[in-house]
């Protein structure tokens, strides 16, 4: 049976060591949770770091560890103190976390810290190998593991891998400036599915895909290799009944010691009121950006002193990175400075808890605040606005929420602010107080309504549904590669034949592309090649191409194989004389090419080849994304002015030809066909303009395309030196 294996940092345990004795708790936190329904069900395994080192554990220790591990049907990658501080504290927070979160003055390019990333990445990979078979199901997680789907795919082509990023996916102009970006983002391609919180984060890495790597991207799938990798965006959700329903019980049960402190601010005045911020103290959650808008408030409205009440709970995190100990310094100095300023014999206006509290007292937290203040200056999602909103019981309360939050994309009926706008918040806050009972819970009615639809387990499920998808996604490349089997059959047939057809396109499958077209030149080993294929009788070998017949002359003229030129326009048969297959205009150039003459102008890295009998706009050398935009217009200004001149658009790879639409490969294919009575057809191409060949030839033939993009032919082959192999095997 297959497995599903899930891979995070951490498992989800809680392992202590208290006293030399050990204890274990499952934890709590949302991807547990989420990923619950998957990780129970029947055949499945959770791999990660238990948080304790090798160090820290001794020899009995880690066995008892193991043993715990294994009963929770996890398993344990053992990381030692320094891979903690390289990878853990080094790598993932002090790199990739601050670049990620646009924070790149924070960010340190450590060449130890990416080498104990790298090895740590190959600990996770070792693991999971020791585990998975052909056919398993795997889902990773997050910023520490971006190298783990490529480890893994390299060695386990056959399973399905799916990859999480929790956090922001940076635009293109912050990534590139990543040392080993190349790296990353083959690590990341590893998987069949590449999911992101929102579709911003989708589309900022689709660019740098694009951009880095120039891979070809369509719409949200790349080809990479032999691979489609699909990306989509999964907005995660909460457990809505869990704090939904632990909001009534609690209400109903006796007091906590901090509810009944909270309800001493609440009844102290009728228009007391509260509001709430709970994060890690972390640089991103826009701790002292928030403190100093509340300051600004109480300056601007100032007939809010002693009524309105900030109850920050900031949970320490990551103490030990020098950012976070001068985030918690600023932030206690804030509070001070505010504190001091405002406070009266009977008020504080800033409650500030520097610690983590158990989930009864965050529902107290959440169910007692009139507003909700979540004002992160970057944030993947946000989870906690999503629980406040499920803790509303009686849909009262507005939340505020940052614009910079994944959250926000899905939650437009909270009060939605610019983190950095003080002015704004100020003012978003006194509206939040003042809110009618009505609006705020039909927008709450609203927000809920979503949340309790989309939740945490759904998110799994759908992401789950997506992975199994991709299955089918290398099924849309059809073609079967000509393998050795299908090689061993085309070998026999051939040597069979007596009348044999060899279509042979040009740039891409006999020769590699080149920057420069002009550049392209057939190279010794191809004449000789060719040479020997055509000395035997029986072939009859054709390259057929687009480029002109001045080009193709000055290469082939003198030799025997017929030549087929400008998409099917002319044709130099074995004597040596050029023959036209149609008879062709070309007045219509005059009116298009000052066109596409606009279009270099306006994309720099792009030209025009002139042909007899076409007009080809190059744009291999343009920034992609401007390239993909003017490739449109183009094409749309193009349809419009040759629907009426019998001329088409052909699009091929980087390149927009503007040809007579009577002309093809394909017919020019066909006139061969008639005119022959072939028993053995082999026919090889790269591009676009292949396809009509393909199409065009019978059943029998061996169509090939070269490369992984969807294809008429019936085999594919990886690249041109495939072709020579496969070419070479006629000739010996
Ligand atoms: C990362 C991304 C993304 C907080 N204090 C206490 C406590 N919590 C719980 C909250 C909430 C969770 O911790 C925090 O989740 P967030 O989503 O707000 O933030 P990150 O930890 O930064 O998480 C984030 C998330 O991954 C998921 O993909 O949304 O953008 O940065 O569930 O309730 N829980 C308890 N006591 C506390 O004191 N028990």
């Amino acid at each position: 049976m297959n497995k599903t294996i899930i891979i995070s940092n951490r498992l989800p345990l809680q392992i202590k060591l208290d006293h030399d004795k050990l204890q274990v708790e499952p934890s709590v936190g949302g991807l547990a949770t989420g990923l619950k329904s998957v990780h129970n069900d029947g055949n499945s395994l959770w791999i990660g770091w238990s948080g304790l080192t090798e160090e820290e554990l001794n020899e009995e220790q880690s066995k008892e560890v193991k043993k715990m591990v294994k009963e929770a049907k996890c398993d344990a990658v053992s990381l030692t103190q320094n891979d903690l501080e390289n990878f853990y504290y080094g790598f993932s927070n002090r790199t990739l976390w601050p670049l990620f979160h646009y924070f790149m003055e924070f960010t340190e390019f450590e060449n130890d810290y990416w080498e104990s990333y790298k090895e740590v990445n190959q600990k996770f990979a070792d693991k999971v190998l020791e585990h998975v078979e052909d056919g398993d199901t795997v889902w990773v997680h997050d910023y520490q593991l971006l190298l783990l789907p490529k480890l893994i795919k390299d060695k386990k082509p056959n399973t399905t891998i799916g990859f999480f990023l929790h956090i922001p996916y940076p635009s293109y102009e912050i990534f590139r400036t990543f040392p080993w970006r190349e790296e990353l983002l083959h690590g990341m391609l590893g998987a069949d599915l590449i999911g992101f919180h929102t579709y911003d984060y989708e589309r900022h890495f689709l660019s740098s895909v694009k951009r880095i790597l120039r891979l070809d991207v369509n719409f949200n799938e790349i080809t990479y290799h032999d691979r489609i990798v699909k990306v989509d965006s999964f907005p995660m959700g909460i457990d809505y009944d869990k704090f939904h329903d632990s909001a009534i019980k609690q209400k109903a049960e006796e007091k906590s010691e901090l509810q009944k402190r909270l309800d001493d601010h609440i009844n102290s005045s009728p228009d007391a009121r509260m509001i709430l911020s709970i994060d890690r103290m972390d640089y991103t959650k826009g701790i002292p950006n928030r403190i100093r808008a509340f300051e600004y408030f109480l300056k601007k409205y100032p007939q809010y002193k002693e009524k309105v009440r900030l109850i920050m709970l900031a949970v320490p995190s990551r103490s030990n990175v020098p950012q976070y100990q001068k985030l918690k310094r600023d932030t206690d100095e804030l509070v001070g400075r505010v504190n001091g300023e405002f406070s009266t014999v009977s008020w504080t206006p800033i409650w500030y808890f520097y610690r983590s509290m158990p989930f009864e007292n965050l529902i107290d937290l959440y169910t007692s605040s009139h507003v909700a203040m979540i004002t992160p200056v970057r944030d993947g999602m946000n989870l906690v606005a999503k629980e406040y909103v499920a803790t509303r019981t009686e849909q009262d309360g507005v939340l505020i929420l940052s614009e910079m939050a994944g959250a926000s994309k899905e939650m437009n009926e909270s009060m939605l602010i610019n983190p950095n706008n003080f002015e704004q918040i100020a003012d978003t806050l006194k509206y939040a107080l003042e809110m009618p009972i009505e609006e705020q819970q039909s927008r709450m009615k609203i927000l809920q309504k979503r949340l309790k639809r989309y939740t945490v387990e759904k998110w799994a499920e759908e992401f789950m549904k997506s992975l199994h998808a991709t299955k089918h996604l290398g099924a849309v490349i059809a073609a079967e590669r000509l393998d050795e089997k299908v090689q061993e059959r085309m070998y026999a047939g051939f040597k069979q034949s007596e009348n044999r057809l060899f279509l042979l396109d040009y740039d891409g499958t006999l020769a590699g592309f080149k920057d420069n077209p002009k550049e392209a030149s057939p190279d010794q080993q191809l004449y000789k090649l060719l040479d020997q294929l055509q000395s035997n009788p029986k072939n009859d070998v054709v390259i057929i191409s687009g480029r002109d017949r001045e080009t193709f002359t000055e290469w082939f003229g003198d030799e025997d194989y017929k030549l087929i030129t400008d998409h099917g326009v002319w044709l130099k048969t074995k004597d040596h004389q050029w023959e036209a297959l149609e008879r062709l205009k070309n007045d219509w150039m005059e009116n298009i090419k000052p066109i596409l003459e606009t279009f270099v102008d306006r994309t720099p890295g792009t030209f025009i080849e002139e042909k007899k009998y076409s007009l080809a706009w190059h744009y291999r050398k343009a920034d992609p994304e401007l390239a993909q935009i003017r490739t449109i217009e183009i094409d749309t200004v193009l349809t419009s002015l040759t629907s009426n001149n019998d001329l088409s658009v052909l699009k091929g790879n980087k390149v927009i030809e503007i040809k007579s639409s009577s002309v093809n490969k394909g017919r020019a294919s066909s006139r061969l066909l008639t005119a022959n009575n072939y028993d053995f057809m082999f026919c090889i191409g790269d591009d676009w303009t292949d396809e009509y060949m393909f199409e065009e030839l019978p059943e029998t033939a061996y169509t090939v395309k070269v490369g992984f993009k969807k294809t008429a032919a019936k085999y594919y082959v990886k690249n041109t030196d495939e072709v020579r192999t496969v070419l070479k095997k006629f000739v010996e």
